[in-house]
């Protein structure tokens, strides 16, 4: 005999520009799987509390100075040591949203001439997305929404180079996985986008195995 399986969680990664409303939207979308009783965890990337993230936040606010390829592996490492966790908890049938994940590793440190296919490297393997929603936001508009913070690539020339290279990284992993939200609406019209995927996503998922960045 067998006894039925646990269904698992849903990997659920919102991406986009900085100021694109990431974090807002990651917080109602926590407070929707909430009132559905449906038990989820939120990650953000980077995670600045490890030892890694600490080096990654020392770099972003320009207190430190780290070589191209040496702070990609940095943000790499930092998904990687927080991975087992993340496994885990999809497997215990927790919905895992993203802040952020391995696409933003790749069109940041792409924006500054790293190889597309060097970037994505170090990622492979990682667990996959079962959907992206991309936050998509004119790197101008976003400028407009009360600035950039002081950090590092937060400027209007580095986002829009960010936001074509999204575009391009969102076309290999083809339209089934990357859903492209318009971030210019309401909040309340973006949170409604955003639930009607996540909550096929969060019933679809159930049976299948938890995939592979690849
Ligand atoms: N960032 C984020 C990267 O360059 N590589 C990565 O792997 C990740 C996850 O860090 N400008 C960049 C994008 C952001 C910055 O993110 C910090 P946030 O969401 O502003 O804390
Ligand atoms: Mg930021």
């Amino acid at each position: 005999t067998s006894t039925p399986k646990k269904k698992r969680g849903a990997l659920i990664a919102i991406e986009g520009l900085d100021r694109a409303g990431k974090s807002t939207q990651c917080q109602l979308l926590m407070e929707r799987l909430a009132e559905r009783n449906i038990p989820a965890h939120l990650q953000k990337f980077p995670d600045r509390a490890t030892p890694i993230g600490k080096m990654i936040n020392a770099y972003l606010s320009t207190s430190a100075a780290l070589e191209d390829h040496t702070i990609h592996l940095l943000f790499s490492a930092n998904r990687w040591e927080l991975s087992a966790h993340i496994l885990q908890l999809l497997n215990d049938g927790v919905t895992v949203v993203l802040d952020r994940y391995v696409y933003s590793g790749i069109v940041f440190s792409a924006a500054k001439g790293l190889s597309l296919e060097y970037c994505r490297a170090p990622d492979v393997g990682l667990p996959g997305a079962d959907v992206v929603l991309f936050l998509d936001l004119d790197a101008e508009v976003a400028a407009q929404r009360g600035g950039f913070g002081g950090e590092r690539y937060e400027v209007q020339e580095v986002q829009g180079r960010v936001r074509g290279l999204f575009n391009v990284v969102g076309e290999r992993e083809g339209e089934g996985r990357w859903r492209v939200v318009d971030a210019g609406g309401s909040l309340e019209e973006v949170r409604e986008v955003v639930w009607g995927v996540v909550e096929k996503v969060v019933e679809e998922v159930g049976g299948k195995e938890v995939g592979r960045f690849e």
